[in-house]
């Protein structure tokens, strides 16, 4: 499976092209926008949430609704296009933009412009932007097409913000959490810590104390058949995949899987999931510290990815910074954005586990059509359930 997309931030639109699901899978555009919307949402957006609607266009690759196997074409429109036409021109303008020269502690600015050469940071930022997600939470509700014939299903849900932590009393029902985040303005399922977390993203907005805040939201993956990824080479494991796929995302500083930094905190008889066998339910395990995952494959249990992101850079009150063009001392460049992002990030999350799981179930079954793989992915299963 491989993808990429296009676009920035503030250009006509952003677009995405994926090779390599099979033929057959049934595609609906409905489902497909019900994820942009859903990345749209959270409490602490910016006002862009306002002028963007997002919907997706598909270009190619599907016909009366399932894909023919050839690579689907994704758009995404920019409604904010309108109002920077002349801005984001693609053919040269009279009277250009004044240059952006103030780079934002945090952002790609700095780097970027030393990198492309660039006098002007707007070049950086939009392609840097985070609104590039969207293409990637629109491939991703592609790929949750091919989940869903393996039955796997990708929730997630926010454990933090801002330093307030959500808590949850084992056992633990990723089904109930993920319907109660579903409803909740920052998609945290503890009523008492969704409470505390919007009173901080409003004291952010507030004059005087204006601030961004980041946090930790958390993807699960349920139903996963084991034995996705492998143990032999570095770039085969899925940890390795999923972190990286995770990590990808704009301002994720930390990625961990299962009890992930914990491990380093406690004997390995506190760490590791005793295996257990009933004869009506197969192979048991009575924790899940591994988060699903053991040796760089699946092993049955829920995949469980956490991730940390950094507060926003676009500060409301912007950090010392340097004019790239006077070298003189000045304070970083504002713009419009949004006070906290992390339950957006929560669903973008989503896709790019959605993406790996894709990769990593075609790897292993392949097929050039649905029915292909699912003859695959069922004789596995039989054979795995005879063990
Ligand atoms: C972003 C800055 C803001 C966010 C944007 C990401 O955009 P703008 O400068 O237009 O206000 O709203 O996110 C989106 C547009 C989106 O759809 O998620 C940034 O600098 O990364």
């Amino acid at each position: 499976l491989r993808f990429l997309t296009g676009g920035e931030s503030h250009g006509p639109s952003l677009s995405a092209i994926i090779e390599g699901l099979p033929a057959n899978l049934p595609i609906d555009l409905d489902a497909i926008n019900k994820q942009l919307k859903r990345r749209q949402g959270g409490y602490g957006r910016g006002a862009r949430q306002q002028i963007e609607s997002d919907t997706v266009e598909i270009l190619s690759g599907v016909r009366y609704g399932r894909t023919m196997g050839g690579p689907i074409t994704l758009l995404v429109r920019n409604r904010d296009w309108e109002n920077w036409r002349e801005r984001m021109s693609i053919t040269p303008v009279e009277n250009p933009d004044p240059p952006v020269t103030r780079p934002r502690p945090g952002h790609a600015d700095f780097a970027g412009m030393l990198k492309y050469h660039s006098n002007d940071l707007r070049t950086i930022l939009e392609r840097s932007s985070a609104r590039n997600t969207a293409a990637l939470v629109a491939l991703g509700a592609i790929c949750r097409a091919l989940l869903d014939v393996a039955g796997i299903e990708v929730l997630s849900h926010v454990v933090a913000i801002g330093g307030i932590h959500a808590h949850f009393s084992p056992p633990i029902d990723y089904h109930a959490i993920a319907a109660r985040a579903e409803e909740s303005p920052v998609r945290c399922a503890d009523p008492e810590a969704e409470a505390q977390m919007i009173a901080a993203i409003d004291k952010c907005m507030q004059e005087g104390s204006r601030d961004t805040l980041g946090g930790i939201f958390e993807v699960v993956a349920l139903n996963c058949p084991p034995g996705l990824g492998s143990f032999v080479h570095w770039d085969r494991k899925l940890d390795s995949r999923l972190t990286a796929a995770v990590m990808s995302i704009q301002a994720i500083k930390g990625v961990e899987i299962g009890m992930g930094f914990g491990v380093a905190e406690v004997p390995g008889s506190k760490v590791h999931d005793e295996l257990f066998f009933q004869q009506s339910a197969g192979f048991l395990r009575g924790t899940n510290n591994a988060g699903g995952i053991e040796g760089g494959m699946t092993n049955g249990e829920p995949v469980v990815v956490r991730a940390a992101m950094k507060p926003l850079s676009t500060l409301p009150t912007p950090l010392a910074s340097v004019d790239m063009q006077t070298h003189q001392p000045v304070k970083a460049h504002f713009e419009r954005s949004d006070v906290c992002a992390v339950p957006a990030a929560a669903t973008i999350g989503e896709a790019m586990v959605a993406l790996t799981l894709a990769d990593a179930l075609l790897e292993k079954f392949g097929g050039d059509s649905v029915e292909e793989f699912e003859h695959n992915l069922h004789g596995y299963l039989d054979a795995i359930r005879a063990r």
